[in-house]
């Protein structure tokens, strides 16, 4: 009936949420009571934040499982899926490769950290990760043990057994539709267990950033800023400009609309900081609210969350200048090549979890022979940067996934269009 107070969406409750951690956060940090630290913050807010982040990666094994079953089964046609699998790579790496050369690019035009006063800042402790060889990295992604690859998550290993599953499943022909059918309800179960899980998401979201908030508090940034600026501006470049140039240009889609869509999706990245527990989320926006056809979102989607990190490679470049302008060594363009390389292989190898960013950036100062404890001057400030790129890592996915189903007619305009498509709440 007409009048009735239209039911709140659920991502205005999650954005109100967003905000409100924010506030309450900054407030607890400049009341800094050590009770409210142990018993709200480290207590109430850390459990809340911790059980709700753990719901989501709770979906992400089985649904990408099922969703990746239907989908490969939905193709159909095993060409389909290497022209798909061949497209969404070479899009994941190059929009990777851009992203940090562009950040390098407006680093060294601002030219962050030049003039840097290392006072007295505690540089221990810092140590390099070792870079994984290319081809151990291929080579890691046939598992040993697929039951150990599921129990474990290595997305890769989970997403190259399932494909295999789905090839066999494809060619054993008609004798398969009860397992196909099964694989597709199981799809629908999983969807509705997200279903149940977002609607936690406004308190998740609330105590997860209030926390942040109140343990970074702002006072952090201040020696840092320039770094913290120049990071924000060429992930804001990233996410505004190259990817929605990219969009229109591939697919001649709106990026109003496809932003307008893919919200949910970016505040629940902002919030846990992890692509790949926020992979239910991404992959119900991209299929119910933009009709992307599942077959191809149920393998883009996972891949990407796992190999393509824009946002992580654009903040391995600033923070690379950054470091290189603190200490006064000129990396030359060789330098900066190898910068990019390491950043993009790096990537690949890597899951999308919280602060793996840090942990790839030792790599890439190990080979360009930074001092890798410079690290320790961004460490305070990378949760907040780290949930800033995570949301355009996300975005990142979303957008090539939306370009390969365009190149393969399998966006559904009709729901791309439809304001009201695919709210999540239902
Ligand atoms: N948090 C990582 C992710 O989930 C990105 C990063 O650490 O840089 O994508």
């Amino acid at each position: 009936p007409a009048g009735t107070p239209k039911k709140m969406s659920l991502t205005t409750k999650i954005l109100i949420a967003m905000v409100a951690g924010v506030i309450v956060g900054v407030i607890f940090n400049r009341i800094d009571s050590a009770f409210i630290n142990t018993h709200i913050v480290d207590g109430l807010f850390s459990m809340l934040g911790k059980m709700f982040v753990n719901a989501l990666k709770m979906l992400v094994v089985p649904l990408v499982f099922f969703s990746l079953i239907t989908g490969v089964t939905g193709i159909g046609d095993i060409r389909i899926l290497g022209r798909v699998g061949g497209k969404s790579f070479a899009l994941y790496l190059t929009t990777t490769a851009i992203a940090i050369a562009l950040a390098i690019l407006i680093a060294t035009i601002v030219g962050p950290g030049k003039g840097f006063e290392m006072q007295g800042i505690d540089t221990s402790g810092v140590t390099a990760k070792e870079a994984p060889s290319v081809w151990d990295v291929f080579a890691n992604i046939v598992p040993t043990n697929p039951v150990a690859a599921f129990a474990s998550g290595e997305m890769l290993q989970i997403i190259f057994y399932t494909i295999v599953l789905g090839v066999a499943v494809l060619m054993l022909g008609r004798q398969s539709k009860p397992f196909v059918e099964a694989s597709e309800y199981m799809n629908e179960v999983m969807m509705k267990i997200v279903t149940i899980v977002m609607a936690f998401a406004p308190i998740g979201v609330f105590c997860l950033i209030a926390k942040t908030f109140t343990q970074q508090g702002i006072d952090l940034f201040i020696p840092v800023m320039a770094y913290v600026l120049t990071l924000v501006g060429a992930l804001f470049l990233h996410l505004f400009v190259t990817l929605m140039v990219m969009l229109k240009l591939f697919t001649g889609l709106s990026p109003i609309t496809f932003m307008a869509k893919i919200r949910p999706a970016q505040i629940f990245a902002f919030s846990t900081a992890s692509s790949n527990a926020t992979i239910p989320v991404t992959f119900r926006s991209v299929t119910e609210r933009m009709g992307v056809d599942n077959s191809v979102a149920s393998f883009c989607i996972p891949f990407g969350a796992t190999i393509n990190m824009d946002g992580t490679a654009i903040m391995q470049g600033v923070a690379t200048v950054f470091l290189a302008n603190v200490y006064g060594i000129d990396l030359g363009l060789a330098g900066y090549l190898t910068v990019i390389a390491m950043a993009v292989l790096a990537s690949i190898g890597t899951a999308g979890v919280p602060g793996v960013g840090l942990v790839m950036l030792t790599m890439v100062l190990g080979q360009v022979g930074l001092p890798i404890e410079g690290i320790a001057l961004i460490l305070g400030v990378d949760r907040l940067m780290d949930m800033i790129r995570t949301a355009v890592n996300i975005t990142g996915d979303a957008v090539v996934t939306t370009i390969v189903a365009k190149g393969e007619g399998k966006v559904d305009m009709a729901v791309f269009n439809d304001p009201n498509a695919g709210v999540l709440d239902e």
